[in-house]
């Protein structure tokens, strides 16, 4: 089934509702239980349910309106390179919501201070939906909102809520049950601290990395078991506010994506050795009894998970620590 099949079912555009402008913001989300493998390429179905924690005002805000002859897109008040990948990727996904001979101009803003590390795909494709069903004046509930930002980046379907957010797989080979939901629990305490190692671009992307590992990788057998058992550790972890079995549960899981990146071949390694170096500054802290974690993602900037009453012992250790309070 293709992208455009999907959103044909799931939307109906006329030229006579269309507004001036469509206006959103999206926030950027850290999984704790990642999504790593795909059942379905086209339309980003995964293998496996994940569940994130969103990041408050941290995001991107998308401005959207139609424009004479070709699509414009602007990142941060410049102009991008409608040749470049970026541009391609948001050109072709806004092609499944084109009229004839229409184009539309994108003005997209990260909120994400720039080299936190945390700008993704995410952000820009939930707040890209969210636009297009304010511009196109599209009559749809927030689950079909979800599969859509799904066809443009799997991740991004988590990123229209807030705080705690389950994806769940699915079996549909239509994907009609592979969205995004919020959890009703919130914790305000909760601190995510973002260690910035390096801003060069990764060299190999998410996509890639993920499609090796699965073609590749005998480890990535055991990664749904994995993943089951994790995803209802954190749940019970969020529920009864145990803070030690939601960071262990999280860092256990990002530690055993990064085995079947090892595991595929050719093998992926986003570390750096000073990944390295501050995860074993976390265990080192934590024989101190300072309850901290971590998670890390397809590159090689950590994050760690603690609770603010941390936060000072944190920041002795590390220096250039950014701190996010997902909760507000
Ligand atoms: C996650 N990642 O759950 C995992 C952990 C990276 C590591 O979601 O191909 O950019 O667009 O569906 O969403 C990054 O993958 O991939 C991602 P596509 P996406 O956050």
């Amino acid at each position: 089934m293709t992208r455009a099949e999907i959103v044909k079912k799931l939307v109906h555009i006329e030229e006579r509702s269309i507004r001036p402008q469509g206006k959103a913001f999206a926030p950027a989300n850290i999984a704790l239980c990642k999504y790593w493998g795909k059942r379905d390429k086209e339309l980003n179905l995964p293998i496996t349910s994940s569940l994130s924690v969103s990041l408050g005002a941290l995001g991107t805000e998308t401005v959207l309106s139609l424009t004479e002859e070709q699509d414009i897109i602007t990142l941060n008040g410049q102009r991008v390179d409608g040749a470049g990948s970026f541009a391609r990727r948001l050109t072709e996904f806004l092609d499944l919501f084109r009229l004839p001979g229409r184009f539309f101009q994108v003005e997209t803003i990260n909120t994400i201070p720039t080299g936190a590390g945390l700008a993704s795909s995410a952000s820009g494709f939930a707040a890209l939906v969210c636009a297009l069903r304010e511009l196109l004046q599209l009559n749809i509930d927030s689950k079909s909102l979800s599969i859509l930002a799904r066809l443009g980046s799997g991740s991004a379907c988590r990123s229209l809520y807030n705080g705690f957010v389950e994806w769940r797989a699915g079996e549909l080979t239509d994907g009609m049950d592979s969205y995004a939901e919020p959890l009703p629990d919130s914790w305000p305490e909760m601190r995510l601290g973002v260690v910035m190692l390096t801003e060069k671009e990764k060299p190999h992307s998410s996509r890639d990395a993920m499609n090796r590992t699965t073609e590749t990788s005998l480890l990535y057998k055991q990664w749904p078991g994995k993943v089951e058992k994790d995803l209802l550790a954190l749940k019970t972890a969020i529920r009864e506010k145990d803070f030690a079995l939601l960071g262990k549960t999280a860092e256990s899981n990002a530690l055993a994506m990064h085995a079947t990146m090892l595991d595929a071949w050719p093998p992926v390694l986003y570390w750096l050795p000073e990944t390295i170096a501050i995860f074993k500054h976390v265990w080192e802290l934590r024989e101190q009894n300072v309850e901290v974690y971590f998670t890390i993602d397809a590159g090689p900037n950590v994050k760690l998970l603690f609770l603010q009453s941390e936060i000072k012992r944190i920041e002795k250790v590390f220096k250039n620590v950014y701190i996010i309070a997902p909760f507000g």
